[in-house]
């Protein structure tokens, strides 16, 4: 097709020989034959259409013509696709000189006085833009999925595999998606906020249909991309309507958060969690760090199945906790990506939340149906905001539609529907829980065989029993970067470097192929 610029050459494309035949036959035949392919080799032109007909070229080009030289003799050039094309070159060539001749420094290079159109030179304006490093977590799916051996494991995202290693679709989502056919739904825009019905259930889930929350219209739910969306909208909140505050993050966390705040602009420290000599909770470092952080700072907190630790506050922890952020009147913020998937029980992997709530506290909470559904790609969650007046909870709510309408405008209904309908539907809502107890218990007997086949083959008396106080989808080890490396690199188990494997994805056909792994990687490598 022949763009604007070409036409305004008085050219049509691909070119003014090709369009006209009687102008090719009217230069004399030698001329034809020998005198114009001789000039092109001459001239050695290479031509991107869309380089010559730039009218901005030296303005728009930031790289010296050095560079430019370089990265045509590197070969960018003809790989970045120009197309050359015969007619178009010759018409253009007077343009091209005179833009050389713009943009040349004066040069005593051998070439000098040959001219050497490379004007192909189709150079990117991503020129520099450096490549990401794979993310932590996501990135080990995808090296995984480069690795052609039979033996590999992928123990990195935490998402749950049948026993034959399989993804799982739970059977009341398939339930709830034929009752969604049956009924016809339709696929307009939902409102802001979400789903109504996913909103009322989430929250109910969440903080227990009688809470007097709830009852009193103090918490503002909207419905968000799942877990990560809805971390990030109340971190754009943050950002907006606390903008002196930091957020406490527990040291360590899951890989996303810190990512998440940094993009937000929401400035973060951390506080204790981990003990690596007990490989157990630091609870006094970290009574003693949120202690000691600014007044009216956000903590966030795991509301269970820590990630990555699997260590959890006792009921007689998580009340000193929420004694010291209340004293320090900080603003609990909690993280809730595993409700069920800890104990089993919806309601007890929701008691932590639920302490802070009933002591009158406001609070967030994020909540993702990613694992306890199996909904990890419908990207189905929310954001609740606990306020302490219903006035409060809608001028909240309307703020955080604000803040989605410019960033996705509204969520996704599929996951949301799925979602109301399994815990809208008491026959439904009662199977759901039977199987999250059973995902539940095969991670735990899991969890078991890798600590029995670690204590069986590991004949220097270390004590893994730690592997069986951690809980949820996860185990950290304790290997450390190289011995991580070690596991993938020898033994094709594909895990995040901070020695943490997702025991979902984990069969008990090969927990003692996995305990060999761990023992030569912890002993052999330091
Ligand atoms: N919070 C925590 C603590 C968490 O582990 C995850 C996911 C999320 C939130 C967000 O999940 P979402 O699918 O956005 O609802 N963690 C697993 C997957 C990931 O990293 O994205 C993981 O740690 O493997």
């Amino acid at each position: 097709m022949a763009s604007p610029a070409m036409l305004s050459t008085g050219f049509n494309s691909p070119s003014a020989f090709t369009a006209n035949p009687k102008v090719w036959f009217s230069i004399p035949f030698l001329c034809r034959i020998v005198l114009i392919p001789a000039l092109l080799c001459y001239f050695n032109i290479q031509c991107s259409t869309e380089e010559v007909l730039s009218t901005n070229w030296t303005e728009t080009w930031p790289r010296s013509w050095k560079e430019r030289r370089r990265s045509s003799s590197q070969g960018k050039v003809l790989d970045s696709g120009s197309d050359i094309i015969f007619g178009t070159v010759v018409s253009t060539v007077p343009i091209t000189v005179q833009q050389e001749q713009k943009t040349k420094p004066a040069t005593n290079d051998s070439n000098f006085g040959r001219v050497r159109m490379s004007v192909a030179v189709k150079v990117s304006r991503f020129e520099d833009v450096v490549m990401a490093p794979p993310d932590p977590i996501l990135g080990v799916s995808e090296a995984f999925r480069a690795d052609t051996s039979d033996m590999k494991l992928n123990l990195g995202v935490g998402a749950y595999r049948t026993e034959e290693l399989q993804p799982y679709v739970l059977n009341v989502v398939k339930k709830a998606e034929y009752l969604m056919l049956e009924r016809g739904e339709n696929k307009e825009y939902l409102p802001i906020e979400g789903l109504d019905a996913f909103n009322k259930a989430t929250a109910e889930l969440l903080f227990g249909a009688d809470n007097p929350a709830i009852q009193q219209g103090r918490v503002a739910t909207v419905q968000s991309l799942s877990g990560t969306g809805s971390l990030r909208l109340a971190a754009a909140f943050i950002q907006r309507y606390f903008p002196d505050a930091k957020v406490l993050i527990s040291s360590p966390t899951w890989g996303n958060h810190k990512n998440i705040f940094n993009d937000a602009r929401v400035p973060w420290s951390e506080y204790r969690y981990y003990d690596p000599r007990t490989v157990g909770l630091d609870f006094e470092g970290m009574l003693e760090d949120v202690k000691a952080a600014q007044d009216g700072s956000f903590v966030l907190l795991h509301g269970c199945a820590h990630n990555p630790t699997g260590i959890d506050p006792t009921p007689e922890q998580w009340s000193k906790i929420a004694d010291v952020i209340e004293e320090k009147n900080h603003i609990p913020f909690f993280d809730v990506a595993y409700q069920g998937f800890a104990s089993g029980s919806l309601d007890e992997d929701a008691s932590s939340v639920r302490t802070f709530v009933d002591r009158g506290l406001e609070l967030f909470v994020a909540q993702s149906y990613s694992k306890n559904l199996g909904l990890y790609s419908e990207r189905i969650g929310a954001i609740n905001v606990v306020c302490s007046s219903p006035d409060a909870a809608t001028r909240v709510k309307s703020q955080l539609k604000r803040i989605a309408r410019p960033m996705y405008s509204n969520p996704p209904v599929h996951g949301a529907r799925i979602v109301a309908n399994v815990v809208g539907d008491p026959s439904l809502f009662d199977e759901w829980k039977q199987e999250m107890e059973l995902m539940a218990g095969r991670i735990k007997n899991v969890r078991q065989r890798v600590f029995d086949n670690l204590s069986d083959k590991d004949k220097s008396g270390k004590d893994w029993s730690f592997i069986l106080t951690q809980i949820g989808m996860f185990s950290y080890t304790g290997l450390n970067n190289a011995q991580s490396n070690n596991m993938t690199n020898k033994w094709h188990v594909y895990m995040t470097k901070d020695g943490r494997i997702s025991l979902a994805g984990l069969s008990l056909a090969k927990c003692e192929y996995l305990a060999e792994a761990i023992i030569d990687s912890f002993y052999n490598v330091i």
